[in-house]
């Protein structure tokens, strides 16, 4: 799959792309069935009583078939599309999540280094919990980053709900959309269920000079097991992933696989 220029265009100007139903429903079942599987067996959703997130790392790592949207020509075309077709797969977390998200970014990298690929898998409208995002805000020179706004406070700067700051945008999602943005981008979710079943992968630009390698580096030593002081069993990924992938899959495991063996040689692979 293939980006238009438009779509990259609009990528590099607002941040975010949303694909609606670029899984068919045959799909979807196995998506939501692998989700559930792994959410309920790794993740901690036996307990989840929707009093707060349940969340757990790698949704994509812990069986098989999930594993293999790292090599679906669609996300694979939608990331490349945006990062560069040699982009490195970095984790990402599988949630149940309970009521709202305030706004945030994920990063403050000042440039496109990293991506977040979102899979919800429920209806999601403005009004129960679809994600929200603020156009633009990934850029340096928005006025949220400039004059150092925190759109969460809304009600005191501006007299409106956080939900409504100006100019956000409600991403009403069904189950087999796919929504990327860049970590930078600010985002929320509103007016949820206690139990909003949404999956992500995250990805960053390959490194390919000293400066790249260093900002790689920042991110695989916070934004990883390692990082969050879980021992996988084989390092960056959990063990399926990389008894599974193919060469095509490990050019996009390798990089942060190695960097996070340095970084963390206690819980490298044997
Ligand atoms: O759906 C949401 O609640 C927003 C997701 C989010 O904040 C995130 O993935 O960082």
């Amino acid at each position: 799959m293939k980006l238009s220029q438009q779509q990259l265009a609009f990528f590099n100007t607002f941040g975010f792309l949303h694909f609606p139903a670029l899984f068919n429903p045959e799909e979807v079942a196995w998506i939501i069935e692998g989700f559930e599987y792994s959410i309920q067996n790794f993740g901690g959703g036996t307990s989840h009583d929707g009093s707060k997130r349940t969340m757990f790392g790698g949704p994509i790592e812990r069986h098989p078939k999930m594993c293999t949207l790292l090599d679906d020509p669609r996300v694979r075309g939608v990331i490349g599309g945006v990062i560069g077709e040699d982009f490195n797969y970095s984790g990402g977390d599988g949630n149940y999540y309970s009521g709202d998200t305030g706004w945030h970014p994920d990063g403050n990298w000042g440039q496109l280094f990293a991506v977040k690929v979102a899979f919800y898998l429920d209806p999601l409208t403005r009004d129960t919990g679809c994600l929200r995002v603020i156009p633009g805000s990934q850029r340096p020179d928005h006025f949220v980053r400039t004059e150092k706004i925190d759109p969460n406070k809304a009600g005191e700067l501006f007299g409106v709900e956080r939900r409504d700051f100006p100019g956000n945008m409600a991403l009403e999602t069904n189950p087999g959309d796919l929504v990327i943005f860049n970590h930078d981008l600010y985002h929320a979710a509103f007016g949820g269920s206690q139990r909003r079943r949404m999956f992500t992968m995250n990805c960053t630009r390959h490194a390919h000079h000293d400066a790249d390698l260093a900002t790689l580096r920042q991110y695989v030593s916070i934004h990883s097991p390692g990082g969050y002081k879980v021992d996988t069993g084989a390092g960056m990924y959990f063990p399926l992933m990389l008894d599974t992938a193919g060469e095509d899959r490990w050019g996009h495991l390798r990089q942060c696989a190695e960097m996070h063996d340095d970084l963390f040689p206690q819980y490298a692979r044997k």
